[in-house]
Formats: C-alpha cells, sequence, structure tokens
C-alpha cells in the first residue's frame, strides 16, 4: 500500500493520519480491556472507569490540538491522557501506584496529570474541568499564544453548576475553549434521559449565545469534523463552543459495577456501531488503508501494552519518605 490516496480523503487527513487516528483509538481501547481484565486480580488499587467505546471522542478532538493546548479530563480520564500523548508506560504504571508512574505513583487512575503535554488532569471532581479550562483558556487570550482549552466532561457534569458557570464566562469573555460534553447516556446508574433537562446538552448553547453541535460519538470522522471547526474558531478568536458527543460506555460506571440499571445496548453497539470496527471500514473500503496495515498496528499496541503492564508490576512503589515532596510548587 502507497501513501498515493485514490479517493477522497476523509476530513482531509493523508494516510499517516488515519494511521495515527486508529492507533490512537487502538491504544486507548487495548488499554481499558487490559485494565478491565487486571483490575480483577486485585493488584490495581483505588478505582478505575473505563473509556472504551468512548475512544472516536478524545481522538477526534485531540488530534486537533498541539504544545499549546490544554484539556481537562474527568474520573473517566485514560483515554483523553493517551489521545494527548500521555506516556503509555508511565500512564500504567501511574495506576498501579508504582513510582515510576506519570505521578510517581501518588494519583492513581483518577489523578493522571501531564503539565508538559497539556493534560491538566483526570479528575475526581464531576464538573471539576471546565473552570480550570476557562483559566487556560483567558491565559492562552491574555498571552495571545494561539492556543485553546478542551474541556471533557460527562452528561452529568452538564448539570453541576460549575459546568454552566463556565459555559457562561466562557461566552462572555469570548474565550477559546471548548466544551466537550460526552453523552454516554448515563452518570453512574441515572439515565441522562432521566436527568438532563433539555433533549439534548448541546441545545443548552443557545442560553449562553455560543454554538452547540451534536456528533455521533461512534463516528471518528464527525467527530473530527466537528471539533476541527470549533477549534479553528476559537484559535481565530470566534469564541467558545459546546459539542456534545453521544456514545454508549462498554464497561460499568466503574471496575465492579454490575450494571442491572441497562440491558443489551453495549451487546448492540459492540457489534453494530462500534468506533474502531467502523473506522476500519471506511478507510478499507475506500482503499486508503489496508487490513494489513491496521493489524500490525493492533501487534504494536498489544506489545506496547504488554511491556506496559510488565514493567508497572515490577516498578517499586512509593516510599514514606516521598508524602513529603511534590507538595509545594516552587516557582
Ligand atoms: C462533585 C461530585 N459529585 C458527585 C460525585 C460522584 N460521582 C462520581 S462519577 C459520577 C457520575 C458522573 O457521570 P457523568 O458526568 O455522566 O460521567 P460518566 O461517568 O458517565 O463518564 C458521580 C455522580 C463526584 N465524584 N463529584
Amino acid at each position: 500500500m502507497t501513501d498515493t490516496l485514490p479517493t477522497p480523503v476523509p476530513g482531509g487527513l493523508d494516510a499517516q493520519r488515519l494511521r495515527e487516528a486508529y492507533r490512537t483509538m487502538r491504544t486507548i481501547r487495548a488499554f481499558e480491556e487490559r485494565l478491565h481484565e487486571e483490575f480483577a486480580s486485585g493488584d490495581i488499587p483505588g478505582f478505575v472507569h473505563l473509556y472504551a467505546g468512548e475512544e472516536a471522542s478524545a481522538t477526534g478532538v485531540c488530534m486537533h490540538l498541539d504544545d499549546r493546548d490544554s484539556i481537562a479530563s474527568t474520573h473517566r480520564g485514560h483515554g483523553h491522557c493517551i489521545a494527548k500523548g500521555v506516556d503509555v508506560k508511565a500512564m500504567m504504571a501511574e495506576i498501579y501506584g508504582r513510582r515510576t508512574g506519570a505521578c510517581q505513583g501518588k494519583g492513581g487512575s483518577m489523578h493522571i496529570a501531564d503539565l508538559s503535554k497539556g493534560m491538566l488532569g483526570a479528575n475526581g471532581i464531576v464538573g471539576g474541568g471546565p473552570p480550570l479550562i476557562c483559566g487556560t483558556a483567558l491565559a492562552s487570550k491574555q498571552q495571545n499564544t494561539g492556543g485553546v482549552g478542551v474541556a471533557f466532561f460527562g452528561d452529568g457534569a452538564s448539570n453541576q453548576g460549575t459546568t454552566l458557570e463556565s459555559l457562561n464566562l466562557a461566552s462572555v469573555w469570548g474565550l477559546p475553549a471548548i466544551f466537550v460534553a460526552e453523552n454516554n447516556g448515563f452518570a453512574e446508574a441515572t439515565a441522562s434521559a432521566w436527568s438532563v433537562a433539555a433533549d439534548n446538552i448541546a441545545d443548552r448553547a443557545a442560553g449562553f449565545g455560543i454554538p452547540g453541535v451534536i456528533v455521533d460519538g461512534f463516528d471518528f470522522f464527525a467527530v473530527h469534523e466537528a471539533a476541527g471547526e470549533a477549534i479553528e474558531r476559537a484559535r481565530g478568536g470566534g469564541g467558545p463552543t459546546l459539542i456534545e458527543v453521544k456514545f454508549t460506555r462498554y464497561y460499568g460506571h466503574f471496575e465492579g459495577d454490575q450494571q442491572s440499571y441497562r440491558l443489551d445496548e453495549v451487546k448492540q453497539a459492540r457489534e453494530t456501531v462500534d468506533c474502531l470496527k467502523a473506522f476500519r471500514s471506511r478507510v478499507t473500503g475506500t482503499g486508503l488503508l489496508d487490513e494489513a496495515g491496521l493489524e500490525s498496528i493492533d501487534g504494536e499496541v498489544f506489545a506496547l501494552i504488554d511491556a506496559a503492564v510488565a514493567e508497572a508490576k515490577q516498578a517499586p512503589r512509593p516510599t514514606r519518605s516521598d508524602l513529603e515532596t511534590d507538595v509545594y510548587v516552587s516557582y
């Protein structure tokens, strides 16, 4: 297969960028599926919330971002971290609570951060991310860096005062901020159809005088296109956008959740609309990439995840004296 593409490329992406998109989504899926198995063995401390099923959102958005840009995440943050370029081995070690982890093993799954990558942190506080992004977007605007801030948050978080206040501030200050509402249908066991007072979260954008867009979260290309428009507008001084991404999460709210509140929607989604399957069929069907190339990416990703788990299990745990480091920041 050559890099000469015979058919129109979706989203204007060339073969290399398409491979990148696939690798990111595959890495997130493999990371999460492996954690699902490993968590059951009891070696991983704390809570783990998996992002499997939602890969197209983090990937489609973060492919437009660079080092000037920052993102704020949620308790379901592994996918956002991977898509923003956080080292996968450091993430795995962090989740295992090891000293080699992204935060020296002190944060765990819900607090992975890497400021050098503009990843402000996974966040255990529902609705904690949007205010952070108003801060970084204001800084980008004042310093004229061209950078944007992206807040990912769930349907549950869309009802938090912090999120609504942030939408208002971002609008009145004309901030280069993008709000990505990841509506996976549930906040813990509460259906968004019951708890969100609007047909669509994106409809709320009108109340803040900003554009609101709804996208199919299983379709990487739809997310990529909507995010591209919003980010370009924000970089050009056009202010914030609210994007609602609709999909389903493949696992429970947290690992161990019995999921008695839902039926067979996951099985159906995996079979019919899965983002990786849809991506594969779109790019191979049009002759842009071939199956062999995608399978070799799969192999590389699985080897990376194997190595990440093996190294994390071998790595030392933080010591008692580590409790006293990284408490204060020196400027
Ligand atoms: C301020 C706050 N309230 C409640 C919780 C408990 N809690 C953790 S996750 C969660 C549900 C969040 O749902 P959503 O925002 O839709 O994200 P999802 O889990 O679906 O990705 C809740 C209520 C919390 N962590 N923080």
